[in-house]
């Protein structure tokens, strides 16, 4: 397998999704930091026109959005496999996904995680208490309908780890370090308990912000 490059940032959820998803498959792979003030440089939006990461590289093909990224990795590096066979699976999987991008990031995720995480870690901005209020309710409604849709099975399309899987624990780990998490996580145990159980993974273990962190200073 020729050299992958993952173009990102520590601390990105959807970077460590790309991350966390080579570590699954125990690929190897280069992390190549971008800057908090490079997104909008020409080099970076040459790589990604709307000046977001994460971006995969891979001999010279250049591939940015994250389900893409999952998608193709799971079809270069076929073992272990990331997609159920079965269709009903498949599409819950991809449900789950798309679930995050629409309703887990935007309006939620964006608002909370970069409010209480993001601001005032990297930019030493106070959080913004009327935004974050105003999410909750979307927070609510998604945070109750991820746990509808687990339900009691160990991973969202099964019995066994999907993408969908490494796709939304980094989201939802991203709330466990905000005080939303009590009132977001506590009525729903089963989805507390898939992410502790996420969490536990070798490949999520590696990939934490101050894991990956460390690989941007080893680049
Ligand atoms: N739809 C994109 C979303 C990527 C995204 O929003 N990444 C965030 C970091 S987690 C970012 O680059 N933010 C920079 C910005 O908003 O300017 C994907 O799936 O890759």
């Amino acid at each position: 397998m020729s050299e992958l490059t993952v173009h990102s940032i520590p601390g990105s959820p959807f970077g460590r999704a790309v991350l966390a998803t080579l570590e699954e498959k125990r690929a190897s792979y280069r992390f190549s930091p971008v800057l908090p003030g490079s997104f909008r440089s020409p080099e970076h939006l040459a790589r990604h026109p709307f000046g977001r990461v994460p971006v995969l590289e891979h001999d010279g093909f250049m591939l940015y959005e994250t389900q893409a990224i999952l998608r193709y990795l799971d079809r270069v590096l076929p073992s272990p496999a990331l997609t159920p066979s079965d269709p009903k699976r498949a599409a819950r999987m991809d449900q789950v996904m798309n679930v995050n991008d629409w309703y887990l990031f935007q309006g939620v995720g964006s608002v909370i995680g970069f409010h209480r995480v993001i601001g005032p870690r990297l930019m030493g901005l106070k959080p913004d208490e009327a935004a974050i209020e105003a999410a909750m309710p979307k927070g609510r409604a998604v945070f109750a309908e991820l746990a509808r849709l687990l339900g009691g099975q160990p991973f969202f399309a099964g019995d066994s780890i999907s993408l969908a899987d490494l796709m939304v624990a980094p989201q939802l780990g991203f709330f466990t370090a905000t005080p939303e998490w009590a009132e977001l996580g506590a009525p729903q145990p089963n989805l507390v308990a898939w992410l502790s159980r996420m969490e536990a993974r070798p490949s999520m273990q590696v990939t934490t912000w101050d894991r990956v962190s460390e690989m941007a200073k080893a680049a």
